[in-house]
């Protein structure tokens, strides 16, 4: 009998890793209360809908997908200590919409202490933020949900016993959650990879034979949808020659060119965890000696910014490494004039690498910059010294304005990115990537 390997399981979230989270956000709040509302159905005009995306702090608290739901989180001792609100079964509107859990089977999934319906929002929540001093939530975040937290903290005459003075942003304490990631989020993340490394791997061969920046962005969505990938992270960027240059360019129906650089910057998404990969490779799978030249100094950037990823460092610490490798390298080609500190400290560099060299990534694939507090202030999450489960991208570049009569001709048109996914361990770092070949000469074997 062959053997069965049980990778659906493996890959499941159980109800109790959502609990735990729940439990450890209600620890930190005290005895406030916390508010996370899902995220709603937006529509792209008249009666069609966007594709649903859930909030990303309501699904690391419940795996919940629907949309228009609320959990609050009490750390009061009296009391429920956890309530989901959810839209109740309505057979018309499942008929259009799809499927609702609705409360009687969401009060089998999930372990908190009430399940209601969203109908009675209005008058249940001002009951459960009752004697609580702060209420921790995103303003913003929900219209309805605004009017009933600026509601209840209204008080005309003096603050009041038992009603709340406070407001604080709910973000605080879920970013930095969120920024370390456990070994659920860092499954999915590494089959979010997996998926992207072998739909890349079988792409890039049969580059040359598309039609168009087009053909070959739907061949790449197709190969992730055939692995099981439940979206996309982002829409795929895939760039022929010049069109490299432009950061976020959207794939036209434009013809892959033999002696052009191809620079695809793409992740396959699953169960809401992302990855983001880029590549840039010669569609002759051939790199001229120009191009070569760029090539071996990005990739050489980003070897410098990779030595850097490990605890105690930081993402400023890796851009900077990033920055000085590119900038040396811009002087030593004559790109740029003069000595690279120098071209360092008045910025010129950004004329060609105009970005930062990474974020972080999780259930957004710019995920959550996590505040933290030092002293009374907060700092950028860029100075945090990073710790072990610390999720991110390394992405170095270098592009060349076509029309910029001040470089020199043979490098306009140029533009280069190569981007890998990390993972801070407790000694260092594991680039989650590293299947999808990266060195020049494996390129080229690859494209051959
Ligand atoms: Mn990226």
């Amino acid at each position: 009998m062959k053997k069965r390997t049980n990778k659906k399981s493996l890959l499941a979230t159980s109800e109790t890793i959502y609990s735990k989270r729940r439990k450890s956000l209600r620890s930190q709040i005290k005895g406030a209360v916390a508010i996370l509302p899902a995220a709603s159905l937006q529509y792209s005009s008249r009666d069609l809908l966007h594709p649903f995306h859930q909030d990303s702090d309501f699904f690391y608290f419940t795996g919940f997908n629907e949309p228009d739901a609320v959990l609050v989180l009490r750390g009061a001792n009296t009391g429920p200590r956890s309530v989901l609100f959810l839209n109740e079964k309505d057979p018309v509107l499942e008929k259009w919409n799809g499927e609702r859990l609705g409360t009687k089977r969401a009060k089998k999934k999930f372990q908190v202490d009430e399940i209601l319906d969203i109908a009675t929002l209005d008058a249940v929540l001002p009951t459960l933020i009752k004697g609580a001093d702060t209420i921790h939530y995103a303003l913003g975040s929900s219209e309805k949900v605004d009017k009933l937290v600026l509601g209840s903290l209204k008080s005309k005459i003096a603050p009041q016993p038992g009603h709340p003075h406070g407001l604080r942003d709910s973000r605080v304490f879920t970013s930095q959650m969120r920024a370390i990631k456990d070994r659920y989020e860092l499954r999915a993340i590494r089959h979010a990879i997996e998926i992207t490394s072998k739909s890349l791997l079988q792409l890039l061969p049969q580059l040359k034979s598309m039609s168009s920046e087009l053909h070959a962005t739907r061949e790449l969505e197709a190969l992730y949808a055939r692995f099981g990938a439940t979206g996309l992270a982002f829409p795929t960027i895939i760039a022929a020659g010049k069109n490299a240059t432009v950061l976020h360019h959207q794939p036209k129906h434009q013809p892959l060119w033999k002696r052009e650089l191809v620079l695809i910057d793409t992740g396959a998404s699953f169960k809401g965890y992302n990855a983001d990969i880029s590549r840039t490779v010669p569609v002759s799978g051939k790199f001229t000696e120009t191009q070569a030249e760029i090539y071996d100094l990005v990739h050489e950037a980003l070897k410098a910014a990779c030595n850097k990823a490990k605890p105690g460092s930081s993402l400023e610490a890796i851009h900077e490494a990033a920055v000085k490798t590119l900038t040396t390298g811009l002087c030593d080609l004559k790109i740029l004039r003069g000595n690279p500190a120098d071209r360092i400290a008045d910025g010129s560099y950004k004329r060609f690498y105009m970005h930062r060299t990474g974020h972080w990534l999780g259930l957004d694939v710019h995920d959550i910059s996590p505040l933290f507090e030092k002293n009374g202030s907060s700092v950028s999450s860029y100075l945090q010294p990073l710790v072990a489960g610390n999720v991110f991208t390394i992405e170095p570049g270098l592009y060349f304005d076509p029309k910029d009569a001040k470089t020199p001709a043979e490098y306009r048109g140029i533009g280069i990115r190569l981007e890998e996914n990390i993972v801070i361990t407790e000694n260092g770092c594991e680039v989650l990537t590293s299947h999808v070949p990266i060195e020049r000469n494996d390129i080229e074997q690859l494209m051959a």
